[in-house]
């Protein structure tokens, strides 16, 4: 399952896949971080069509094409804001990954790039956060044949290293539940 996960440092908006995510507001109409990045490399068309959809809940993902970015589509999601944890935040930053690669499957999409969501203005703890994007992420390839390759996007080294880190002990644990069965 683990191969079909990529871990890579750069700028999402660069990236040749057929969608990437993007770490949106109940809005859609764009913002900073990442989401400012991604309408910017776009260009105005995707605020245009972003418009056209009415907004998206926190937890739930819409799709739109990519515009003039290398990816053909640009999969939104809402990630929650961090409030300390005792607000559902987990469970609605795990539907955003559920829900993100259940649109990619629905459209045939086989590689898709996701942000680390909800880890900058939002202030979600990193390690938290990649724990559930790497645990929902694994989850829904162990179920299904699509996407074939799931790229991480890590915009600095805290991001970087956290994703490393806990991939290899989700794989460390799945090696030992295998060997047990
Ligand atoms: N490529 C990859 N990752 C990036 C990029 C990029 N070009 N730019 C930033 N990141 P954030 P959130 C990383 O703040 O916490 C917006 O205003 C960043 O370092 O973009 O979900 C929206 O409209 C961090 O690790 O998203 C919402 O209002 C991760 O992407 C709000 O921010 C997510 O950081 C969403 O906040």
């Amino acid at each position: 399952m683990s191969g079909r996960i990529n871990i890579v440092q750069g700028d999402i908006t660069k990236l040749a896949v057929d969608a990437i995510v993007n770490a949106a507001n109940s809005s859609l109409l764009g913002g900073g971080g990442v989401d400012g990045a991604i309408h910017r490399a776009a260009g105005p068309q995707l605020v245009e069509e972003c418009r056209t959809l009415g907004g998206c809940p926190t937890g739930e993902a819409r799709i739109t094409r990519g515009y003039r970015l290398p990816a053909q589509y640009v999969i939104h999601t809402v990630g929650p804001v961090w409030d300390g944890g005792a607000y559902g935040e987990a469970n609605l930053l795990a539907n955003c990954y559920r829900n993100s690669l259940a649109l990619a499957v629905e459209r045939g999409i086989q590689t898709i790039a996701f942000p680390a969501i909800s880890t900058g203005i939002f202030g979600y703890p990193i390690a938290d956060a990649t724990r559930i994007a790497i645990r929902e992420t694994l989850h829904f390839l162990a179920n299904h044949e699509t996407p074939a390759q799931v790229t991480f996007v890590c915009f600095g080294d805290e991001v970087y290293h956290a994703y490393q880190r806990l991939l290899a002990e989700a794989e460390r644990e799945t090696g030992e539940k295998d060997e047990s069965m």
